[in-house]
């Protein structure tokens, strides 16, 4: 998968993603990475990249016009994604969509925005991580390529890791413990793993499981509850 991101802190890249799992394909080069810089194709002495907002207001927009001027000079650009928290959910059943793509380009948008023409002209599709606000689309587009390129064929070589993960399923994940089987926590307290987990009974280890993950998915998100009993 080849990844294009237009930013003007292309120095924030790859950042986490040239460690661990991402950094290791990225040196594996199943996946590679190209910052556009708008500030380069500025025409000004200033190098200006945004500018006020028509109509007022505080901040500042970035310019449509260099914009566009970065991304040409960059074509092919893929899939067009503009980070924002005006933008669609990140899934994880987009994350899995966007892992199929040969090719992205990531938008990120800092001050205000972006001049809502660029996005029209290039066809943006926005996403946002959630409803909270960053500084900037970076650290969002960042955490976004982690969720997509782990699902990259090749970058988990087991590929009933991810049938077992959160979301998969619709539920959140079932408890995990590992040895000792009893240990004691600071406050004295006796803590024994679950017996079934060491009774090597895998269709009641997978049954508990099953059940751990509609409980805690029905304590902590009845939304994900609600869909999940309607799929059923
Ligand atoms: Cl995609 N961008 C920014 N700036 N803040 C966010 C976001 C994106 N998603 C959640 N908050």
């Amino acid at each position: 998968m080849s990844v294009k991101i237009a930013t003007l802190f292309p120095e924030m890249f790859p950042g986490h993603l040239g460690l661990s799992l991402a950094g290791k394909a990225l040196e594996k080069g199943i996946w590679s990475l190209e910052t556009i810089n708008p500030r380069y194709y500025a025409t000004d002495l200033h190098k200006t990249v945004d500018d006020a907002p028509f109509g007022g207001g505080a901040g500042m927009v970035m310019k449509a016009d260099i914009l566009s001027n970065a991304l040409e000079a960059h074509q092919p650009l893929g899939r067009f994604i503009y980070m924002t928290p005006r933008g669609k959910p990140l899934t994880q059943a987009l994350a899995q969509e966007l892992a199929k793509e040969p090719m992205l380009t990531v938008l990120c948008g800092r001050y205000e925005g972006v001049d809502e023409r660029l996005l029209e002209a290039y066809n943006a599709e926005e996403v946002s991580l959630g409803d909270y606000v960053l500084s900037g689309g970076e650290q969002a587009a960042m955490i976004m390529l982690d969720a997509i390129i782990r699902l990259l064929p090749e970058v988990i070589g087991n590929a009933n890791t991810h049938a077992e993960e959160s979301f998969h399923n619709g539920l959140l994940e079932y408890p995990h413990y590992t040895r000792p089987a009893d240990w004691v926590s600071p406050d004295g307290q006796l803590r024994r793993i679950p017996d079934v987990l060491a009774s090597g009974h895998h269709a009641k280890v997978r049954e508990w499981r099953l059940a751990q993950s509609e409980t805690v998915t029905a304590a902590r998100r009845p939304d994900l509850w609600e869909k999940y009993k309607k799929t059923k």
